[in-house]
């Protein structure tokens, strides 16, 4: 070595161990949210953290819900239900629930004051967990229906953590194409009776199965398109429900829209929100169902193609993920007792999640509707 090297290099030594470098302990981003604890590593509190563990919606406990024993109570579940051969465009939302549970990443319950209304709502009066995905087969619709209409009953029939406050648990699906909404229905008409159901979607949902399915066999006729049909049908819907956010082309302006009418809805189209506004929006359905029991029911597709590319029946001209979540954030006071999201089809999101995100943010809103007003409700014996 050339004898100047030498002395550079004798001297980065000489520098490098004079002086005390100091790291930061620990940068902002990795500190376990529940507490910072001033030692490097030893002490340090790793009993939970962000993208730690398995994923679970919003880093929430998992709880066996299903499980034949006594499981730690809870007062809202959240549930996926991977179900999707009741679409009839894209397939794919069976993998919906573990892609909300994807895009609820950075969404915790140590971290979740709204900057709108200064509300942590984890951290009120009510248990929030995830209960895993309902067991559906893939191979026979019938037979998964009916799990999932099984799966509803054991999760909505254990008592409440807080009794004090309502000793039903209310439950949050997620979905799973929209035929997944039906066995929620049939669970909050167990505990509440009938609902008027509060339906963001694109499309109507409420075809006559002899129209969306051809009448081809009792079997194809319970889709994703017919359910609300079969609702009305089972006597689980009221006639004050609401679809919002309408858009799709219907088959037969005439018959689709009275047969609409007569399954109980009233239509906010999409357009709609132009001429009145979020505010107009959200007056309508709280004047729309005020005075009775609410199930909010939300078809990613409601949003527009920009903001959920990932979903079954993608349909243009749809809400913003902004606009959908002031005017959910806007019902608060509704007596919700169920909610969902469905048609999220992860296959087909951007590597941003952008829909993914969105429906996480979704479930957030149901979750707030959720605590922000209780509802009791009776206690089911059928389960
Ligand atoms: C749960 O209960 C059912 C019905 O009693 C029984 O057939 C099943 O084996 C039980 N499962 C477990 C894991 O114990
Ligand atoms: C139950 O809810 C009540 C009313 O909001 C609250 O005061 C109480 O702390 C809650 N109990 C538990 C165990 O969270
Ligand atoms: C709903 O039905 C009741 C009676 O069953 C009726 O009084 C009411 O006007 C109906 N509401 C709508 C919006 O059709
Ligand atoms: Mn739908």
């Amino acid at each position: 070595m050339a004898p100047s090297l030498l002395v550079l290099a004798s001297t980065l030594a000489l520098t490098t161990t004079a002086r005390e470098i100091t790291f930061p302990l620990i940068a902002g981003f990795q500190q376990p949210l529940t507490g910072y604890d001033s030692g490097l590593v030893p002490g340090e509190d790793i009993s939970a953290a962000l993208y730690a563990g398995l994923t679970t919606y919003a880093n929430l406990p998992y709880v066996h819900c299903l499980s034949n024993s006594s499981v730690e109570p809870y007062d809202i579940a959240i549930v996926g239900a991977p179900f999707d051969t009741g679409v009839t465009a894209r397939p794919g939302a069976r993998f919906g629930p573990k892609g909300i549970r994807d895009g609820s990443r950075r969404i915790s319950p140590q971290f979740s004051y709204s900057v709108y209304n200064g509300r942590n709502f984890f951290r009120e009066w009510a248990t929030v967990v995830d209960c895993g995905d309902a067991p559906l087969t893939f191979l026979d619709n019938t037979v998964a229906l009916k799990q999932l209409d099984k799966t509803h009953r054991v999760i909505s029939a254990r008592r409440a953590a807080n009794t004090t406050v309502a000793k039903v648990p209310r439950i949050i699906t997620l979905g799973g194409d929209h035929t997944t909404t039906l066995p929620a229905l049939r669970s909050t008409f167990d505990h509440w009776g009938a609902v008027s159901v509060i339906h963001f979607d694109s499309h109507l949902d409420t075809w006559d199965p002899s129209v969306l399915g051809g009448g081809l066999s009792h079997y194809a006729g319970v889709n994703h398109g017919t359910f609300l049909h079969i609702a009305h049908e089972e006597g689980l819907v009221l006639n004050s429900s609401w679809h919002a956010g309408i858009r799709a082309p219907v088959s037969n302006p005439k018959y689709d829209l009275k047969h609409d009418k007569a399954c109980g809805f009233q239509i906010v189209r999409a357009r709609d929100l132009d001429k009145i506004g979020t505010a107009g929006v959200i007056e309508k359905l709280r004047k729309g169902v005020e005075g009775t029991k609410v199930y909010i029911s939300v078809d990613i597709d409601v949003l527009d193609p920009a903001f959920a590319p990932a979903t079954g029946t993608a349909e243009v001209g749809g809400w913003t993920t902004r606009e959908l979540l002031t005017i959910l954030d806007g019902l608060s006071g509704a007596e919700v007792v169920g909610g969902d999201v469905v048609e999220v089809a992860p296959i087909y999101d951007n590597p941003g999640e952008t829909t993914a995100l969105a429906a996480a943010e979704v479930v957030h809103s149901l979750i707030g509707l959720m605590v922000d007003t209780p509802v009791k409700g009776k206690v089911s014996t059928s389960a």
